[in-house]
């Protein structure tokens, strides 16, 4: 098994540690002393869950004994694919607490995702749901452990039915706890993310507790939390954002309380904020303008809630103008990756910084480089390409020296693949992507990965998939196709992807049949090329 590790030359560590950013803190350690200083209060709330500071502590321990009882070690990975329920804080703590990573899949991937990341970690695990908005993850699971015979245990919230190798969350939250387990180095990975994944298949992200309890911590008190917050969880909790930006963790961390919401619709979000009295959400920027659209006619009383933060792709100012004054809040725009890096606005920027920046990074020591395509830095409010460096961004990607060496520069800056502007305040307007990637509505999609797909399709010639505008999601994707003689119907092309086992995000908007790609280009051209000149034919047409 390869190992996972996360490290920054010893320099950066030094100064990351003396300036007091990577405080030795651990997971299963910060969760422990909340538990200590706020035994009653509550920390989780979800499904008919209500948990405890104390009560999620000792869970934590039970779920951390349950797994080493069923043979997992420190060291395993685990799958965890989870939708907005309560369990999911007693299993990644009690993974934390015994030095298992959990790899974080999202509800909406499907076998050929799954599988995947099952094989890039070398998962010996997998938890699921039984069930979520009508789909089984049981059947699922059954088609992944086929094919990952590596895959020895499987954890289900909910009955596990005749599941192989499986055990119920119930079962491992009866576990009595045994000896205290060793605490995990604060230097060690604690958990891997996914990458948005520009090019082909999604890439992991190893992220350590120091890195990664740093940027929370630091974004709770950018976001002024303190024990009095909750946050609605409204996307789904695994999300860098929700999880982090200040998030679910940020929240813990600073002894509020989380709310599960189990979908991001007003009907069910709105009713929650005025239950649970909800200070602070997140969402990406179509919900926003949902929940603009629903507040008319509102009956909830939203008057608690203080913070609306909107990000995960590019907010239209004329949108960000209408959040505050409709819905009694105070907007902040976020701009992050599960790479690292995190932007804010703040709470005493002028409105005109938050309505149209993306805001400026956590940290003094986040090195931020806007450079032209040569690499050359160019002026503040010139575009750019945005690298960046520091004491939360990560280095490289578990495993995959390939896109490390095309991801990050010789000195350790990471590509973000956006175009962007600094404003003297140091603030940034994001402009858009250099690479190809689809941002739908927040959820990322790799051009590159959808045309392998296409390609495998018996009556597609080639194929291109590209980015639309799209007025209500940000962008929309369109696939290109040269047919291979017989001209397949559209519906059978977004068939043929999700009998591919994909995330149904992933499934093209649109498809377009074409009898070539380009009839003036001369001798060969990049894909990238061709989807530029794909894209602009159909803006083209669309005017
Ligand atoms: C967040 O993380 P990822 O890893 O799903 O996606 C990162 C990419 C960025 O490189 C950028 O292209 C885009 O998503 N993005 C935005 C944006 N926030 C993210 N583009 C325009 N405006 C924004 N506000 O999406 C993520 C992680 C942590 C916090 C927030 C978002």
């Amino acid at each position: 098994m390869v190992p996972v590790q996360q490290v920054w030359p010893e320099e950066f560590a030094r100064r990351y540690r003396e300036r007091g950013y990577w405080q030795g803190e651990t997971f299963g350690g910060f969760l422990r002393q909340r538990a200590r200083q706020l035994p009653d209060r509550v920390a989780v709330v979800g499904g008919g869950d209500r948990w405890t500071y104390a009560e999620l502590d000792l869970l934590a321990d039970r779920v951390a004994a349950g797994l080493l009882a069923a043979g997992l070690e420190a060291g395993d990975r685990v799958v965890v694919q989870l939708p907005n329920v309560a369990a999911f804080f007693p299993l990644v703590f009690g993974m934390f607490r015994a030095g298992i990573l959990p790899v974080f899949a999202l509800p909406a991937h499907r076998q050929t995702e799954i599988v995947h990341l099952a094989q890039r970690s070398e998962a010996c695990a997998y938890v699921i749901a039984e069930r979520q908005d009508g789909f089984d993850y049981r059947t699922l699971a059954r088609t992944v452990l086929a094919e990952v015979p590596a895959i020895r245990r499987v954890v289900v919230v909910g009955e596990p039915g005749d599941l192989p190798g499986a055990i119920s969350f119930a079962e491992l939250a009866a576990t009595t706890p045994g000896a205290p387990l060793p605490e995990p180095s604060p230097s060690a990975v604690a958990f891997m993310q996914i990458s948005g994944g520009s090019t082909g298949l999604s890439k992991l992200i190893p992220r350590t507790h120091d890195d990664y309890i740093y940027s929370f911590r630091a974004s709770a008190e950018i976001c002024q939390l303190d024990p009095n917050s909750v946050y609605l969880t409204v996307l789904p909790v695994a999300h860098n954002f929700p999880m982090s930006s200040p998030g679910v963790f940020g929240v813990l961390h600073a002894g509020g309380r989380v709310v599960l919401s189990p979908s991001p619709s007003p009907d069910v979000a709105f009713p929650l904020i005025e239950q649970e009295r909800v200070t602070i959400t997140g969402m990406v920027p179509p919900l926003a303008l949902l929940w603009l659209q629903a507040a008319a006619s509102r009956t909830a009383d939203l008057s608690s809630l203080k913070l609306l933060q909107v990000g995960g792709a590019k907010l239209a100012p004329e949108i960000a103008r209408r959040i505050g004054p409709t819905l009694g809040v105070r907007l902040q725009q976020v701009f992050g990756m599960a790479e690292g890096l995190v932007n804010y606005t703040r709470h005493d920027d002028p409105d005109e910084l938050v309505i149209n920046t993306q805001g400026r990074p956590i940290s003094p020591d986040d090195e931020v480089l806007v450079v032209d395509d040569q690499g050359r830095p160019v002026p503040d409010g010139e575009p750019g390409h945005l690298l960046t460096r520091g004491p939360y961004t990560i280095r490289g990607y578990h495993n995959d020296p390939g896109a490390n060496a095309r991801a990050f520069t010789e000195d350790g800056f990471y590509r973000t693949g956006d175009i962007v502007r600094r404003l003297p305040s140091g603030h940034l307007e994001v402009q858009g992507r250099a690479t190809d990637h689809i941002n739908r509505a927040g959820e990322k999609i790799s051009a590159e990965e959808i045309e392998d797909h296409l390609l495998a399709h018996p009556d597609v010639f080639d194929a291109a998939v590209v980015s639309v505008p799209d007025e209500y999601l940000g962008e929309r994707s369109c696939a290109f196709i040269i047919p291979n003689g017989r001209q397949p119907r559209a519906v059978e092309i977004k068939a043929w992807i999700r009998s591919r086992g994909l995330a149904e995000f992933k499934v093209p908007d649109q498809v377009v049949f074409v009898g070539e790609f380009t009839a003036t280009a001369v001798g060969k051209i990049s894909r990238r090329e061709l989807r530029a000149i794909l894209r602009q034919r159909l803006a083209e047409a669309d005017r």
